[in-house]
């Protein structure tokens, strides 16, 4: 692990937190130096529910509390540190949930739209993915056109955020035994918007006061998330925009260009970008940046927008999470184009220090000293246009404090669930049977979802390589998405050279075989459901148990900071995967409360929570996990039989 205090192992990253230091610019990392935690609150107790408070519960003094130190953790109201830290957590997930769930609603209203020819330069681009969506939802096909039948599609799934009664319609992807589990549970999901607003008014004074049902309304809302709101963004995107397919692309600061007018898109929502990136190659746009003395127009994202765009158009990524601020740093950024989430406000003053320009672009996120540009995806090409040649028309405003980090690595994204079965299977008897044929003869061990942000108190990308560079060593095909995936891919992991390089000897066979990276990128956020989905499928395709709890998959995100990942995390515990988090722990300040999601949860829906900073000990943990369900399913023995004829023929070799 990086020496402690290291900032970033990621060397474009460190040259430009040296540059902004000498550039006398204030960035995310100082902050992060003057500004520490509450340790209050960061373990979940402090209560600020009321204005009685904030009430801060002191911390407990040993592991194991006294019922008379017990009865001395309370809030005015007697609050119990119990009911303080569920509610504290459950208010993350319906945060994050929320967050998902708008995405889903706005994607939704778009994909509407388009369908009525009410948004001129969308259309439906995937018809084999819209007419599987049909069959899904009982959307009559027969001989109406596409547009006839989005339309029935976008109604049907905009009513799932207001719904009141019933069951999420996706719950009924997941496999049967998950579903009656659900049900037998209480947690099946009516509405996308009604558990977000259930939670938020069981948490508000004086109502929900029993810890345990707090976090079963929590598993309520995060698989509204996960089944609802992220499936449905996943799934739209798809249709209108195309299912994502192996793409080659680069990633780090280094695909920013000095000669042309770079442009960074940065957010989670893909309307907005992939109108940006057609309109980037308009002959009109760039002999008008060749009017201002550019060469061209450079479009490269950042974050969740950045996977977007890149699995469907190859479009470069600049950076992860914790990289927003360096990109401008280098000072050759003419604008950062913003929508929603993960935006830190931190680059209004960093453009300060240079001449970029932040373009917020949606009502909901808007952020002082920013220019706001609403994009209107009705006149979508009009919107991009004008704010592309806002972008331009700052070209010549470059300052002389121009550096861009030679590093930028090559990459393969594009995987998501269609792709996996077709590349495994063929295009025309696409199947996960060999990859459940793969796991059941241990070439590979298992499979590992490592996903989710930075976070500027641990070392920027270290935890997440130390994890992903342990699972493959150890025969563990990874899934990424996020900013964790950008880390692998910076990394080298995401070309299938590294299956030689790093994997173990089983996963780089299969690896080489079907010629695909030992870490596979899904994706943005939204599309861990693409993974909830590739899990499904494994269990459909049978002989590794009947449930996604007892496949032998687990779950992380070792750098997470957001309260989108707090839902992501608790939706795949509620699907029945084993999940570890590191950083911190956010409801550390309740033993009950922590020993129910880490060990109570377990019985409740076969996938419990786990915290584990050090990535080595948290792989480890994943890997016996894994080891766990193997033995379950009765095929350990298979992996020890082809780990010892591997060993015999080294043997050989030897003689
Ligand atoms: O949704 S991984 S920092 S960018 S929250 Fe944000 Fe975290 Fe990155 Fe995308 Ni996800």
């Amino acid at each position: 692990m990086a020496e402690k205090g290291t900032k970033s192992i990621d060397p474009a990253a460190v040259e430009m937190i040296e540059k902004a230091a000498s550039d006398g610019c204030n960035i995310v990392f100082d902050r992060a130096e003057t500004t520490k935690p509450c340790p209050i609150g960061a373990v979940g107790s402090c209560c600020s529910n009321c204005g009685v408070g904030p009430c801060r519960v002191p911390l407990p003094k040993g592991k194991e509390e006294t019922p008379e130190e017990k009865k001395k953790r309370k809030g005015v109201c007697g609050a119990t540190a119990e009911t303080i830290a569920a509610r504290n957590f459950v208010r993350m997930i319906a945060a994050g949930a929320a967050a998902h769930g708008d995405h889903g609603r706005r994607l939704t209203e778009v994909f509407l739209a388009a369908a009525k020819g009410e948004a001129p330069g969308y259309e439906i681009k995937d018809e084999q993915k819209l007419l599987q969506l049909a069959l899904d939802l009982g959307v009559k096909i027969g001989d109406r056109s596409n547009e006839e039948i989005a339309v029935d599609i976008g109604e049907i799934l905009l009513s799932e955020f207001g719904r009141q009664e019933g069951e999420l319609l996706f719950l009924r992807r997941a496999p049967l035994k998950r579903q009656e589990l659900w049900r037998k549970q209480g947690v099946a999901p009516r509405g996308i918007d009604r558990e977000v607003v259930e939670t938020m008014h069981r948490t508000h004074m004086g109502v929900d006061q029993d810890y345990q049902n707090l976090l079963k309304q929590g598993v309520r809302t995060a698989l509204s998330d996960g089944w609802g709101g992220s499936m449905i963004a996943t799934e739209l995107q798809d249709v209108l925009f195309g299912a994502p397919a192996p793409v080659a692309s680069e990633i780090n600061l280094g695909v920013l260009k000095e000669d042309e007018v770079n442009i960074i898109i940065h957010g989670h929502e893909p309307q907005l970008a992939e109108m940006l990136a057609v309109t980037t190659q308009d002959p009109e746009m760039i002999e008008y940046a060749k009017s201002k003395g550019a060469k061209g127009i450079n479009l490269a994202g950042m974050c969740c927008t950045a996977n977007e765009i890149l699995m469907r158009h190859g479009v470069p990524i600049a950076g992860n999470f914790l990289q927003q601020e360096l990109a401008l740093v280098t000072g050759a950024v003419e604008a950062i184009v913003v929508d929603v989430q993960c935006i830190m406000q931190g680059l209004a003053d960093v453009a300060q220090c240079y001449h970029t320009k932040v373009i917020t672009t949606d009502d909901k996120a808007k952020i002082q000293g920013a220019t706001h540009m609403e994009f209107d995806e009705r006149n979508a090409a009009e919107s991009a246009k004008t704010i592309i040649r806002a972008a331009i028309d700052n070209f010549p405003n470059r300052g002389q404090s121009v550096r861009i980090p030679s590093q930028k690595t090559d990459l393969i994204a594009g995987f998501s669930h269609e792709t996996i079965n077709y590349l495994l299977g063929g295009l025309f008897r696409a199947s996960y049977r060999p990859l459940n044929d793969n796991i059941i003869n241990g070439r590979i061990r298992g499979v590992a979802g490592v996903v989710g942000c930075n976070n500027p108190r641990v070392t920027h990308d270290d935890a997440h390589l130390i994890m992903i560079k342990e699972l493959i060593k150890n025969d563990v095909l990874v899934l990424s998405t996020g900013c964790s995936a950008m880390a692998a891919a910076k990394a080298g992991l995401m070309i299938p050279e590294a299956a030689a390089e790093y994997a173990g000897e089983g996963l780089a066979s299969v690896c080489e075989a079907v010629g695909i990276p030992p870490v596979l990128h899904m994706g943005s956020c939204v599309d861990n459901s693409r993974i909830l989905i590739a899990a499904t499928a494994m269990v459909k395709e049978g002989g590794l148990g009947d449930d996604i709890s007892d496949l032998p998959v687990a779950g992380a995100a070792p750098e997470w900071m957001s309260e989108k990942a707090i839902s992501i995390g608790q939706y795949f515990v509620g699907s029945g995967v084993f999940t570890v988090f590191g950083v911190t722990w956010p409801t550390l300040g309740s033993k009950d409360v922590t020993d129910f999601l880490f060990k109570d949860f377990e019985d409740m829906y076969g996938g419990m929570w786990a915290f584990e900073p050090d990535p080595i000990k948290a792989a480890q943990l994943m890997i016996e996990h894994i080891d766990k369900k193997r033995k379950a399913l009765g095929i350990d023995k298979a992996r020890e039989r082809v780990l010892y004829d591997m060993e015999m023929r080294r043997e050989l070799e030897a003689v």
